[in-house]
């Protein structure tokens, strides 16, 4: 056995109490096969929803009903969420009218695309969840490592201008999701009743029985479009591309954005930039930094387990130095890069080689209802790819000229012409889940989208704003699925109707907000907004951006106390 897995199974004893559970699970087994089988309740019993997890599986029940059931005596509304693993986001015609399908029978809540461009399917049965994995097998697609103690999907931006590159970086990306995958074959055993190998001690030669400290992140961005938010990536490659080549990327580690409020070492943080590596060897980097975090994370205090904790504990000149000697070699001096924005393109967008591609905007990322029907009604005629995006939007691709005069129609017909037009406050909102299916919200996200954001834009217009895009992130809990310390304005969730307010991110996901409110209503929300905005108004240059604003003008910095709700 590797010596590393040695000397981490000797530490055992001293680790949090997930570690033991991760060990003593046989690669990922667990009881999760009886659970699946006991009729009595609709639950995993202990740990196994843990080990699910690994499995790309979160026990959840409907918090809309918790209190009612707990009143009642009755066990909670046990129900999956299961989240699909789509490196990348890319998918084809014919998966989409598969995935169509299997959320209409197995989702509760249509189809969720998620701020890691992938889709969970919300509401799943237990009794169901078996058919469910192998109905998504039956498309190409599995769960393996979309949630737990792992790499979890890795993230591919676009860049629909430069489209060859933009393939040529969503190769590697795919490359570097295979390379990082766990390699147990629990998955296969439990889900597709694949004949049970007898596990060795070797089962997962990167991962080793232990598996990771905590959840690991990686992306690939394509300036000058930072969609992915490469700053909040543990490890963020940016494609350096000159004289129209792909010539490799600069390297960013040590981004996060989950954060606890009642934890002064709990914080987000940015990425940054260390060096510069040729295209190839980006799967093996990713490899190697994430088997540093491996051996060095922290495996007692969960809550510092991130790589970027590690980071900050060890020192960025130790990480470099251990890199160095993993790989053999030094990593070369980062090329400049310019980003220009982290939000979408939404609409017709044409490519350096002819095709067209069309993003459409789906408000927090939740297809279901009509818009499902609609979507579906378009996916029997529409002949290329659909691509996923971070930002939770949904994008046609590989449309040639001749097919774009039908398209437009059919998209015109089915009502569907107005999510290429969209709101422009809306197109540059993003939120998380939140409640009701999120365990750990404590105040509303995506649901409360639809009466905010009108309001929000009654007040940027009451100030002649209504032209300004301004980055808006909304979540249940300071959590930060929806990447919320990076935009110039952000809520996230204290309690219910209760928030904090963020303020002072950049355009382009290169700079951390500020927290300038705290436990505050809507009515305050809107109210301290609107103020900011007056100042704007008046005092902002031409063009500038009211993060950027704000920042300038040290509005932030001249606040005397964190504005505290009254
Ligand atoms: Fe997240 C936990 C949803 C992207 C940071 N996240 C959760 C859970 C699984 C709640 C739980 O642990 O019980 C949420 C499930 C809600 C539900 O009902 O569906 C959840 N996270 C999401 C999604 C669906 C948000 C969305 O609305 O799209 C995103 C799914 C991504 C995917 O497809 O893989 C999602 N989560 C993120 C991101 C953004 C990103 O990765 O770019 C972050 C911030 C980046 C980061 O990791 O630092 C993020 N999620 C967290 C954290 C805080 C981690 C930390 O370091 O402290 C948690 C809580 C935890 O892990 O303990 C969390
Ligand atoms: Fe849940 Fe919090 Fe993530 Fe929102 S930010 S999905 S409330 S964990």
């Amino acid at each position: 056995m590797n010596r590393q897995f040695t000397t981490l199974i000797a530490d055992l004893g001293q680790f949090n109490s997930n570690e033991l559970v991760k060990f003593s699970s046989k690669f990922l087994r667990g009881n999760i096969d009886q659970g699946l089988k006991n009729p009595v309740t609709g639950g995993m019993p202990a740990d196994d929803p843990l080990l699910l997890k690994f499995h790309g599986i979160y026990q959840q029940d409907n918090r809309d009903f918790r209190a009612q059931r707990q009143e009642r005596l009755l066990e909670p509304n046990y129900q999956f969420m299961v989240r699909l693993r789509i490196p990348g986001g890319l998918l084809s015609k014919q998966q989409w009218i598969g995935l169509d399908a299997i959320s209409r029978k197995y989702s509760d809540r249509g189809i969720r695309i998620t701020t890691r461009q992938t889709i969970q399917l919300h509401g799943v049965r237990k009794r169901n969840l078996k058919a469910c994995m192998q109905a998504l097998k039956r498309i190409g697609i599995d769960t393996v490592a979309a949630c737990g103690d792992d790499s979890r999907g890795v993230v591919c931006g676009g860049n629909p201008m430069i489209s060859r590159i933009s393939r040529e970086v969503q190769e590697i990306a795919k490359r570097t999701s295979n390379r990082l995958i766990p390699r147990t074959s629990a998955y296969e055993e439990i889900w597709y009743g694949e004949s049970k190998s007898l596990h060795s001690a070797n089962e997962e030669p990167i991962y080793g029985p232990l598996y990771l400290p905590r959840k690991f992140k990686v992306g690939f961005a394509i300036p000058p479009t930072n969609d992915i938010d490469v700053y909040g990536q543990d490890v963020g490659f940016i494609a350096v591309v000159r004289k129209e080549r792909l010539i490799g990327f600069n390297l960013c580690v040590g981004g996060g954005m989950g954060q606890v409020d009642t934890r002064d070492d709990s914080y987000p943080r940015l990425a940054q930039e260390i060096g510069f590596i040729k295209p190839d060897e980006a799967p093996e980097v990713a490899e190697i930094i994430m088997e540093i975090q491996r051996d060095h994370g922290d495996r007692k205090d969960r809550h510092q387990a991130r790589f970027k904790y590690t980071l900050d504990r060890l020192g960025l000149s130790w990480f470099l130095n251990v890199l160095q000697e993993r790989r053999g070699k030094p990593l070369l001096a980062p090329y400049p890069i310019n980003f220009t924005r982290n939000s979408d393109d939404i609409g017709w967008q044409r490519g350096d080689d002819g095709l067209w591609q069309c993003t459409l905007h789906i408000e927090s990322g939740r297809i279901t209802g009509a818009l499902q029907d609609q979507l579906a009604g378009l996916y029997q005629q529409y002949g290329g790819f659909i691509r996923l995006t971070t930002n939770q939007n949904l994008q046609l691709t590989h449309i040639h000229d001749y097919e774009l005069p039908q398209l437009k129609t059919r998209l015109d017909d089915l009502g569907l012409a107005v999510l290429t037009e969209p709101d422009l406050q809306s197109a540059n909102t993003l939120t998380c889940v939140a409640l009701p299916t999120c365990g750990l919200a404590m105040a509303e996200a995506e649901r409360y989208v639809p009466s905010f954001l009108p309001k929000f834009n009654q007040v940027k217009s009451s100030h002649g704003l209504s032209g300004l895009p301004i980055t808006l992130r909304i979540t249940g809990c300071p959590n930060g699925c929806a990447r919320p310390y990076i935009a110039e304005i952000a809520l996230t969730g204290r309690a219910p109707g209760l928030y904090n307010l963020y303020l002072g991110g950049s355009h382009t996901g290169n700079r951390l907000a500020k927290l300038y409110a705290s436990n505050v209503n809507e009515v305050k929300i809107l109210e301290l907004l609107s103020d900011l905005m007056k100042r704007y108004k008046t005092l902002a240059h031409q063009n500038e951006r009211f993060g950027d604003f704000l920042v300038r003008t040290t509005l932030l910095e001249d606040m005397s106390e964190l504005i505290e709700n009254q």
